[in-house]
């Protein structure tokens, strides 16, 4: 059994779209174990993003996911993971095949709707991130 992170970005929320993206994963059979509605500060969304400081759309990716709140949930369920990853879809939302959550609904590559851990160190490290005990509603 794995747990994997995912964020509904602040697209996601404000365009009406979790109860669909809850709802794939539901379906697909996965189980919501947590989740925490949440503005993320610059500081927090910074440790989120760590692996991509200096990239040239960093700062549009800081800006964005700080922008409105996410919704925070850890999902379980065998290759929870890579599974959760297949239901997501490319990055690049282009790329991401009819049926999957970006394929169906996300057209730009920075406002993607989801995040979905990419491995098991990438999961731990971001369930402790957003799920650490701290009860505090801003981040
Ligand atoms: P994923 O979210 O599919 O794991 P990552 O981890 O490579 O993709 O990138 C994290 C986020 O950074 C993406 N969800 C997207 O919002 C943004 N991003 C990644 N690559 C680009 C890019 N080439 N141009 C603009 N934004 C990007």
């Amino acid at each position: 059994m794995e747990k994997t992170l995912v964020l509904i970005k602040p697209d996601g929320v404000r365009r009406k779209l979790v109860g669909e993206i809850i709802g794939r994963l539901e379906k697909k059979g996965l189980d919501l174990e947590k989740a925490r509605m949440l503005v993320l500060s610059r500081a927090k969304a910074e440790e989120h993003y760590r692996d991509h400081r200096g990239k040239d759309f960093y700062e549009e990716l800081i800006q964005y996911i700080t922008s409105g709140p996410v919704l925070a949930m850890v999902w379980s369920g065998r290759n929870a993971i890579a599974l959760t990853r297949r239901l997501v879809g490319d990055t690049n939302p282009h790329e991401a095949l009819p049926g999957t959550i970006r394929g169906d609904f996300a057209l730009t590559t920075t406002e993607n709707l989801v995040h979905a851990s990419d491995s098991p160190q990438a999961a731990q490290r971001e369930i402790a991130l957003f799920f650490s005990g701290e009860e505090d509603d801003r981040f």
